[in-house]
């Protein structure tokens, strides 16, 4: 199978959410850690558990250090948070994880807010105004510059990479989300498949970098970003796409809210069968899912739904390419 089913979990799922993913017919999990749990040990006893219910751990990653201000301003305690990125690769690749997840947003995700939206039937999900984003302050102070944010880049794809290849651990780069050339103050790296191609070279074309292709974040910007369809085909021709998140949205920009995959304004099914008639090698999951309802299975529960809906599509695109 090359694309294959994944959920995001914490360590901290309890027992019954990792048999309730594995009664999904998931094998995968993406792995969020904590800074003080990457350690050896750590991950191996999270691998032994997660083995008691056929699951195992495609890639991990650690949130302060996937959107790190110091690495991504390039301010001065920065060597210390790259060191801290090391570390965490030698602890990934002694424990075979083969990647982890990088987005060069040191402000996160940038939405207008939380809300029930037109598409939503009261569900509570991410909503974005261009013109509330671009009117937010400066998040760090002062203006950056382009050439700084790529700058710092480079120093970081110098320090990590000779990491990344001893210990065989790639990194998968999410775009800017949204995807736009600038927010409070900061360029954004990723904001087109333009800047993909620049930060692949910052890597020497090494490929420990390759892309977490969001479709929400292309829908998002719509043609702005690119041409998904020919962008799914030639990334994964060139074994770029580690990770796909299958995100739609209302609208492109300037206003959209997340939706469902089937109430948004992209065929998911065609994206779908793009990436399968393109033999895209990948973990997929659906990204976002609306707020949890109490009760209700909390971030696992919130992603149950959408997450059969991605892979009834999947199987139906397999079915129609006849890639079963
Ligand atoms: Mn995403």
């Amino acid at each position: 199978m090359s694309l294959r089913p994944q959920m995001t979990i914490a360590a901290a799922e309890p027992e019954e959410g990792l048999a309730f993913i594995q009664q999904m017919g998931i094998r995968y999990v993406s792995l969020m850690l904590k800074p003080e749990e990457i350690t050896e040990d750590f991950v191996k006893a999270q691998q032994e558990r997660l083995a008691r219910y056929n699951l195992e751990i495609s890639d991990a990653f650690c949130t302060p250090l996937q959107k790190n201000k110091s690495i991504h301003l390039g301010l001065p305690d920065r060597d210390g948070e790259i060191e801290k990125f090391n570390r965490m690769l030698e602890v990934l690749g002694r424990a075979k994880v083969p990647f982890t997840s990088i987005a060069w947003q040191p402000d996160g995700i940038l939405r207008t807010d939380w809300r029930a939206g037109a598409h939503t039937r009261g569900g509570i999900s991410m909503y974005c105004d261009q013109a509330e984003v671009l009117a937010k302050p400066l998040s760090a102070g002062r203006e950056y510059t382009e050439e700084e944010i790529w700058g710092n880049f480079q120093y970081f794809m110098d320090r990590v990479l000779p990491t990344a290849e001893k210990y065989q651990v790639a990194m998968a780069l999410h775009p800017n989300d949204p995807p736009l050339a600038c927010l409070t103050g900061v360029p954004s790296l990723i904001w087109n498949t333009q800047c993909y191609e620049r930060a692949f070279a910052c890597a020497h074309g090494s490929p420990l970098l390759g892309m977490k292709l969001c479709v929400g974040c292309w829908l998002e910007a719509g043609d702005a970003f690119g041409d998904l369809m020919a962008d799914i085909a030639k990334y994964s021709a060139q074994g770029k796409i580690l990770c796909v998140h299958f995100r739609n949205v209302s609208a492109p920009l300037p206003v959209f809210e997340e939706t469902l995959a089937e109430d948004g304004y992209a065929d998911m099914y065609a994206i779908m069968k793009a990436f399968v008639a393109a033999d895209c090698h990948a973990v997929i999951s659906i990204d976002h899912a609306f707020r949890p309802l109490p009760g209700m299975g909390g971030m696992t529960g919130a992603a149950a739904y959408s997450t059969g809906y991605m892979k009834g599509l999947l199987e139906a695109a397999r079915r129609e390419l006849g890639k079963v």
